[in-house]
């Protein structure tokens, strides 16, 4: 049977900001960071562009591909490959109201040409995978953008760098807010959808994240369903969120047990550990976490996702079968439960 495989962003080690207080951990050097990965059980590293290539606005695209090459020796080093590469828009002054969809065009150019440098990271790195996270694509006020033309830029963007390299995939990560009040393409449907109005659909697949779903309103599991049954789940950020406010990046299962054991019921019935894909686990650490003890969020969720895979795989199956047979559905969730509590 195939292992899960895992990763993580380097933004997952983090100083612990919030929009209401300073950092309250020293910053973990980069290189420090990747020493983490394999001693946590990591394989897979999650790239912003400029976590690979920090100086990018200010480099060349030659020297951009080149710097990539030179990291991905470092991931070498270590045992890691890299698993995709997201043009991290959202913190520069030109993506100040969006990029692919901002009202400026010079704001537009910048970031088209950007996504297309992602591409040459993602080759340098050896993946052949684009994350988009629309984050500032969308509004605060609906009247300040052209909704219907948003979404042909989005449209307009992927194919660009669809037609820029032939192998690269790009897989959208849906949100429904923050940061901004309304972001265009909230949930995996719309994802998919847009897919279908490229050049080349079979190369736009999804990334489902456990609370950006929620915030959305919607079921994880039923999500990562939608998209597994068109062979366009790509990736997950799995992580939970307690209820409908900020998205609080909080351990696996540590709100919602229940609801994490459907979101790893519904990856082992479409065996997607055999798909070679990986379980990103896009994690933070509380606030209060001491610095010496600021991992624990991570390898914490990865036990409990293991120990869910054991809790799917063992919930005894005629059980299941007799309960829905006999439309007794009150036995099967009182089954569950007790599975559950062990
Ligand atoms: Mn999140």
């Amino acid at each position: 049977m195939a292992e899960y495989r895992f990763s993580f962003g380097p933004w997952n080690i983090h100083e612990g900001a919030d929009p209401f207080g300073p950092t309250v951990r020293p910053t973990v050097a980069f290189a420090d960071k990747l020493k983490i990965y394999k001693k946590l059980g990591f394989d897979g590293v999650q790239f912003h562009d400029d976590d690979a290539v920090p100086n990018l606005e200010n480099m060349t695209p030659d020297a951009i591909a080149k710097a990539a090459v030179e990291l991905k020796k470092v991931l070498d080093d270590e045992g890691l490959v890299a698993e995709f590469v997201a043009p991290r828009l959202w913190e520069n002054p030109k993506g100040i109201d969006g990029g692919f969809t901002a009202n400026c065009p010079d704001c537009r150019k910048w970031a088209n040409e950007r996504a297309k440098r992602c591409v040459d990271i993602a080759h340098g790195l050896g993946c052949n995978m684009l994350v988009f996270w629309l984050a500032r694509e969308g509004t605060y006020i609906r009247e300040s953008k052209n909704a219907i033309e948003a979404y042909r830029q989005i449209i307009d963007t992927m194919n660009q760098v669809l037609s820029y390299d032939s192998k690269i995939t790009i897989a959208v990560e849906p949100k429904p807010n923050e940061p901004a009040d309304h972001t265009y393409v909230p949930t995996v449907g719309h994802a998919l959808a847009i897919a279908h109005r490229t050049i080349d659909p079979s190369r736009v697949g999804g990334l489902i994240e456990t609370a950006h779903a929620q915030l959305a309103g919607l079921d994880p599991s039923d999500e990562m369903a939608f998209a597994l049954e068109q062979g366009k789940l790509w990736s997950v950020h799995l992580n939970d969120q307690n209820g409908l406010k900020f998205d609080q990046d909080k351990t696996f299962g540590s709100a919602n047990l229940r609801g994490a054991y459907n979101q790893v019921r519904v990856l082992e019935l479409a065996n997607y550990a055999e798909t070679g894909r990986f379980i990103g686990l896009d994690v933070k650490a509380m606030r209060t976490q001491k610095a010496e003890v600021a991992e624990k969020h991570l390898s914490n969720s990865r036990e409990i996702f293991l120990r869910l895979v054991e809790k799917v795989r063992t919930f005894p199956k005629d059980v299941e079968q007799q309960c829905v047979r006999n439309r007794d559905y009150e036995a099967l969730e009182l089954a569950i439960i007790n599975h559950l509590l062990g």
